[in-house]
C-alpha cells in the first residue's frame, strides 16, 4: 500500500494537490477538514461542535477526527493506499494513525511538505475567502489564529516523520503543475 501524509500550513495547498494525486495514483482521498464539513453541512451535533471551533481557528479535538479515520480506514480494506490530508495535525494524531495502519498491517510510505511562507499562506486564503463561504478563511484574525496553531501543534509532526526516516520537503510557491510534478517525483522514490 502506498500511504502518504501530504503536510503543511493553512493554504499550503493540501486539498488542492490532493486531488490531483488521489487520480494519478488511485488512492482514497482522506480530508478530515472536508469530513468536519459534511458534518457541519449535514447539522450533526460533531458538526455543530466542530463549527465553534473551526470559526475561531482552533483545532477540532484528537479523539472526534481520529474516530472519522479510523471509520474511513475500517471501510476501505481493497485500497490501493490512501492520502491523508490535513490530517495528523497533533503528535497523538500522529501516534494514532500509526496504531491504525499497524492494525490494517500497513504502514505510512512518508510525508509530503508543501513548504509556503505566511505573506503567502494569507494572501491565498482571503483570496479563497472571497467566493468559497468559508467562514474560517474570510477574517484575517482566524486566519492567524489557524496559523498559530499549525506553528504551536501542528509542526512538531515535521520532526515526528523526520526522525522515522520518512520526511519529505516540497517547494509550495509555483504553478499548480510544477508543484505537482515534484510531488509526483517524490512519491516515485517512495515506491
Ligand atoms: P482544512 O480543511 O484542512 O483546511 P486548510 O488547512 O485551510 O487547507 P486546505 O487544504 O483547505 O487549502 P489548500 O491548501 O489546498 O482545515 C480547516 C479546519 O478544520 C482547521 O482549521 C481545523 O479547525 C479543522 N481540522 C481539520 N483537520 C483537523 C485535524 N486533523 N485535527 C483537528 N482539527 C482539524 O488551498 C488554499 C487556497 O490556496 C485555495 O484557494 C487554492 O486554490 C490556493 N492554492 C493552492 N495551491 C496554490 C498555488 N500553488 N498557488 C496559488 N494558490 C494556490
Amino acid at each position: 500500500m502506498l500511504n502518504l501524509v501530504l503536510f503543511g500550513p493553512p493554504g499550503a495547498g493540501k486539498g488542492t494537490q490532493s486531488v490531483k494525486l488521489v487520480e494519478r495514483f488511485q488512492l482514497i482521498h482522506l480530508s478530515t477538514g472536508d469530513l468536519l464539513r459534511s458534518e457541519i453541512t449535514a447539522g450533526t451535533a460533531l458538526g455543530i461542535e466542530a463549527k465553534q471551533l473551526m470559526d475561531k481557528g482552533i483545532l477540532v479535538p484528537d479523539e472526534v477526527v481520529i474516530g472519522m479515520i479510523r471509520s474511513k480506514l475500517t471501510s476501505n480494506p481493497q485500497a490501493n493506499g490512501f492520502i491523508f490530508d490535513g490530517f495528523p495535525r497533533t503528535i497523538a494524531q500522529a501516534e494514532a494513525l500509526d496504531n491504525l495502519l499497524k492494525e490494517l498491517h500497513t504502514s505510512i510510505s512518508g510525508m509530503l511538505a508543501l513548504e509556503v511562507n505566511d505573506e503567502e499562506l494569507i494572501k491565498r486564503l482571503l483570496n479563497r475567502g472571497k467566493d468559497s463561504g468559508r467562514s474560517d478563511d474570510q477574517d484575517e484574525s482566524i486566519i492567524a489564529n489557524r496559523i498559530k496553531e499549525y506553528n504551536n501543534k501542528t509542526a512538531p509532526l515535521a520532526s515526528y516523520y523526520s526522525a522515522r526516516g520518512k520526511y519529505t520537503g516540497v517547494n509550495g510557491i509555483g504553478s499548480l503543475e510544477t508543484i505537482f510534478n515534484d510531488l509526483c517525483g517524490s512519491i516515485e522514490k517512495l515506491k
